[in-house]
């Protein structure tokens, strides 16, 4: 593994993208970060700084106050309504379309990549404009005044609470996005990871899936995390700044 700043490594990185017959990339809060979208567990700023994350990201915390987490992903609605997609989705969106074969899988529930122009990106931990019924599951929509409703709704069907489609913990990702993350990991000859922690299972084990099965594992991210041992180049910088020198290396060879 070797940690470089961004020259040195990513022409290196583009050549590999551009011969690879598939590709594959991991995101995580970091890349929405210069969007102004706070990440989980930065101490200072962090989504999570305030509250332990099983009281609000788990069925019980929901059952226990569903009102507290329920205002807490409208906080969350409303930033996201407010953020614009930053240059590193916008650069993942031009190596999607300059390579035969990139799949985008991330963890957000934003849906910056998609408004950078990325197109089916797997979500593997669900949406934050889904919704579903938290007893009997019916999906449901709700438009952005009842996303930012001081309380949940309640289903018409069984009048239980109106839940957001997000994957809590204890919940089992879906098996189709599941198996379609795996088998992206499973092609690739390259496996970016950009801006996760890398301490949240089992989205975590894909870089490691991705290394066994013979991919070149790259990591971005201005700091050191679970994977970094993983990584087989480590691309030290934001994702805003990082990812756009990739993309123009890219287009280069490319085009
Ligand atoms: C930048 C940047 C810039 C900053 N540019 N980078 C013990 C061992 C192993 C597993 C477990 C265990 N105990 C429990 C588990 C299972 C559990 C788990 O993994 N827990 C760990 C915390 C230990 N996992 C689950 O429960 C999963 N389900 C499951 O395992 O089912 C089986 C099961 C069933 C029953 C019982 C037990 C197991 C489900 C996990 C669902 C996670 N859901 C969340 C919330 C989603 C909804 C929401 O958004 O509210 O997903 S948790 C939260 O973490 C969210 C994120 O997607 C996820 C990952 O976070 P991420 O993206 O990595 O963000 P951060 O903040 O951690 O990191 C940001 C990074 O960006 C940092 O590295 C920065 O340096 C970097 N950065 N600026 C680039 N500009
Ligand atoms: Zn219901």
């Amino acid at each position: 593994m070797r940690a470089t700043g961004p020259e040195g490594p990513l022409a290196a990185i583009a050549r590999r993208l551009a011969r690879a017959e598939a590709s594959v990339c991991l995101t995580g809060a970091g890349v929405s970060a210069e969007s102004g979208i706070p990440t989980f567990r930065d101490a200072a700023t962090g989504l999570w700084s305030r509250f332990d994350p099983e009281q609000l990201a788990s069925v019980d915390g929901f059952r226990n106050n569903p009102n507290l987490v329920w205002r807490w992903y409208r906080e969350r609605v409303q930033a996201v309504q407010d953020a614009r997609p930053n240059p590193g989705h916008i650069a993942l969106a031009r190596l999607a379309r300059s390579l035969e074969g990139f799949t985008t899988v991330t963890q957000n529930v934003d849906d910056l990549h998609e408004r950078a122009g990325s197109a089916d990106v797997v979500h593997l931990h669900g949406r934050l404009t889904a919704y579903r019924c938290l007893e009997c599951g019916t999906p449901v929509q709700l438009d952005l005044a009842q996303r930012l409703a001081a309380e949940p709704p309640v289903c018409a069907a069984c009048a239980g609470l109106i839940r957001p489609g997000v994957v809590w913990f204890g919940e089992l990702l879906d098996a189709n996005l599941w198996e379609q993350a795996y088998a992206a990991c499973q092609q690739a000859d390259v496996m970016l990871v950009v801006g996760t922690s890398g301490l949240v299972w089992p989205a975590a084990e894909l870089p490691l899936l991705a290394r066994r099965a013979g991919a070149h594992v790259v990591e971005v991210n201005p700091e050191d995390t679970e994977l970094t041992g993983w990584a087989d180049t480590c691309v030290r910088g934001r994702s805003g700044e990082i990812l756009p020198l990739l993309a123009d290396q890219v287009e280069r060879i490319v085009s």
